[in-house]
Parts: C-alpha cells; structure tokens; sequence
C-alpha cells in the first residue's frame, strides 16, 4: 500500500483540510499521514472567530523524529499552510521522501477572487515557491492569479486566458498544473490539465445553493489518492471532480460550513475495486 503524507491544518470543526484528507485518501486504498501546519478550532471561512496554534515548533521536532526513524513517504500532499512553514516543509519533502516520491501541492491562499483571512500579501510569492519543486499544483482560478501576480478576476477569463495562465504557473517550476473552478458556458464547470505538451480541459455540470466550502480540499485528496493508485492525472482530476459534484448534491441547502461528502466515500471507494491489489 502507497503512503501519502499531508501537511495541513486540522480545522477541528469544519469538514475541510486534514478531517476530509484523511477519510478521502483512506477510501482510496493509500495509508494517510499527517503533519500538522496549524491546529484550529474551526475553518476560517464564515464562523465569528476561530483558536489557532501555529505547529511550526512541532513540525521541526516531528520531522527530526521521523528522520532518527528513517519514516520514508511515496508522496507529499501539502494543503492550508502558513508563511513560516514553507521551508519547513521543503525539508521534510526532501528528508522524509521514498525514492521517486511524488509532490503534490494544494496552493491554499483564497477563492471567489479574495485571499483567506490571515494571509498577507506576502504569501503567495511564498507559495510559489512550494509549487516550483512540485509535480503537480491544484490550484483554483484565483489562486492560480495571486500566484504569478495578477489580479484575481471572478469571471470572464476566456479559454486563451486560462491557457496563458497555466503557461505562466507552469514556468514558476511545477510539472503539472490542475487549474479548477475554470467556467465557460453558465451551469457548467470544470477544470484544466496542464503539463507543458497539452492543456486538457474536462467540464461536469455546476451545482449551486449549496456550500463549496471544502470543495478544493474533497477535490486535491481525490486527486492525490487516485495518482498514488496508478491513476493518469486526468482521470485523477477527472474522479476528484465528480466527487466534489456528488458531495454537493448530497449537502443540505442549510448546511454552510462545509459539504457532507461523507456520503459519497463508499461510492469512492467502490469506483478502486476494478484495480487488482499490488
Ligand atoms: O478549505 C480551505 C481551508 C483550510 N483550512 C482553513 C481554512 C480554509 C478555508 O477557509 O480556513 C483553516
């Protein structure tokens, strides 16, 4: 069985980054490791206010630990993370690596055209820098601009536009760009597939009147779990992009924090049966 490691925050409330990494990389048949970037009491994504203890320290001592261990992972998958914590993890990705590991990077910085609460303007050239040495980057549109330094726009970007701005994502380093939330034509929505030879763009129905939150966290485990069991990035992407619209189908209108895609785990791990044990 493959070994993912995820670095992100555990949102103790809130069905988004480590709560749905490991569930969704678990129903994916690939064991799920954590290392902590931040523990909250909640996301920060529409509650009053939130508790939040930075794991730097901590990160340090795990990864000194894990090395005095020889603990060895087949890939990285890094989501919400802070400033402080970039060089850490470039470290760990390097100390803590099987050979021919696979680095996948979630570049956590905002959505709907505005930064996470948090963040300063600092941080997405910081993040860049996680993406240079990665073979594949998810991010949305608007994280995809505040990387390379454009103005995140909510709409209107044409297919040039998102051809040109997987172009400028991959020449920051990054083998393979995945750039999601990309929208054409009303009720659809999909993503793009970059690497440099081609760009791929698949597209499924947009559902609305239901909470997205967390879509970017549902959508980047999928995708991790599927490559480590031998999926091709596009039907990786592809998986991870039904999942999503089944877990918003099946989110209560009411319900806004996050998306039950706790309902749509066995049919996840039903679509691995067809793939014979290594
Ligand atoms: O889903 C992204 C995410 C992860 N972690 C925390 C967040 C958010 C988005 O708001 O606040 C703490």
């Amino acid at each position: 069985m493959k070994r993912i490691l995820t670095i992100q925050d555990i949102s103790c409330v809130g069905q988004c980054s480590a709560t749905v990494a490991l569930p969704i990389v678990s129903a994916c048949g690939v064991e799920c490791a954590v290392l902590p970037s931040v523990v909250l009491s909640n996301h920060t994504g529409g509650f009053a206010g939130w508790t939040f203890r930075d794991m730097a320290d901590d990160m340090a001592d795990i990864e000194r630990q894990w090395i005095e261990l020889g603990v060895r992972f087949d890939a990285f998958y890094t989501g919400y993370v802070c400033e402080g914590h970039v060089d850490r993890i470039l470290s760990v990705m390097s100390s803590c690596a099987a050979d021919g590991a696979v680095r996948i990077v979630d570049p956590v910085l905002g959505d709907g055209g505005r930064m996470y609460a948090g963040f300063s303007e600092r941080f997405p050239a910081k993040m860049a820098r996680l993406c240079a040495g990665a073979d594949f980057i998810l991010p949305n549109i608007t994280e995809a601009a505040l990387l390379v330094g454009e103005e995140p726009r909510l709409s209107g970007y044409s297919r040039g536009d998102i051809e040109r701005l997987a172009g400028r994502l991959l020449a920051l380093g990054a083998k393979c760009v995945v750039l999601t939330g990309v929208s054409f034509a009303p009720g659809e929505i999909g993503f793009a597939v970059a690497d440099g030879k081609s760009v791929e763009f698949r597209f499924g129905r947009m559902v609305t009147g239901r909470s997205s939150h967390g879509a970017g966290d549902v959508f980047a485990s999928v995708f991790a779990g599927a490559l480590m069991r031998g999926r091709a990035p596009v039907a990786a992407a592809s998986l991870a992009a039904e999942t999503v619209l089944a877990a918003l189908e099946a989110t209560d209108a009411g319900h806004w924090y996050g998306m039950s895609f706790e309902k749509t785990l066995r049919r996840l791990a039903a679509s691995f049966d067809d793939i014979s044990e290594e």
